[in-house]
C-alpha cells in the first residue's frame, strides 16, 4: 500500500450515539475516498491486539475495554497525503485541544472517547487495515 491511503475507526461512544453518518460525511467532505468499510465489535483480546503498542502506556487496560464495549465503524480511506491529512480532519487527541471544525472537536467526549482513531504512519494504516480487511472487501 503506498502513502495515499489512512485506516480509521470511528469508536463505540460515537456509534451509539448515532454520529456514523456525519462523521463519515465530514471524511468524504475532506476528500477521502471510501475503499473498504464495515461495522463490528471488537473482543477483548483483539483490542487488545491492535493496541499492543500501547501496551505499557497506563492507560491501556481502560482503552482495551472501551474499544470492546460496543460496535465500531472501521474504514479504509483514500486521499494524497492521506495519513497526515487525515490527522488535521479528526485533530488532537484530546478533544480539549482540537481545532474548530475537526471531528474530535464536534464528536469526542474527552480524551480516552475521542470519537475516531487515525493511524500514525503508512507503515500502521497499511497493518491496520490489514486487520480488518480482506483484500476483496477492498475497491
Ligand atoms: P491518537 O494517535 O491521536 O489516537 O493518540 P495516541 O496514539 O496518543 O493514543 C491512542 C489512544 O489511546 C487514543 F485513541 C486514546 C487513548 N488515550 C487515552 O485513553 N488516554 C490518554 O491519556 C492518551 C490516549
Amino acid at each position: 500500500m503506498s502513502g495515499n491511503r489512512t485506516f480509521t475507526m470511528i469508536k463505540p461512544e460515537a456509534v451509539e450515539n448515532g454520529h456514523t453518518g456525519a462523521i463519515l460525511a465530514k471524511m468524504q467532505s475532506g476528500g477521502f475516498r471510501i475503499v473498504a468499510l464495515k461495522k463490528t465489535q471488537l473482543s477483548k483480546e483483539r483490542a487488545g491486539i491492535f493496541y499492543e503498542v500501547h501496551k505499557e502506556r497506563p492507560f491501556y487496560g481502560e482503552l482495551v475495554d472501551y474499544m470492546s464495549s460496543g460496535p465500531i465503524i472501521a474504514a479504509l480511506l483514500e486521499k494524497e497525503n492521506a495519513v497526515a491529512d487525515f490527522r488535521v480532519l479528526i485533530g488532537a487527541t484530546d478533544p480539549a485541544d482540537a481545532a474548530e471544525g475537526t471531528i474530535r472537536k464536534e464528536f469526542a467526549e474527552s480524551k480516552a472517547k475521542n470519537a475516531v482513531h487515525g493511524s500514525d504512519s503508512d507503515e500502521n494504516a497499511a497493518i491496520e487495515a490489514n486487520f480488518f480487511f480482506a483484500e476483496n472487501e477492498r475497491f
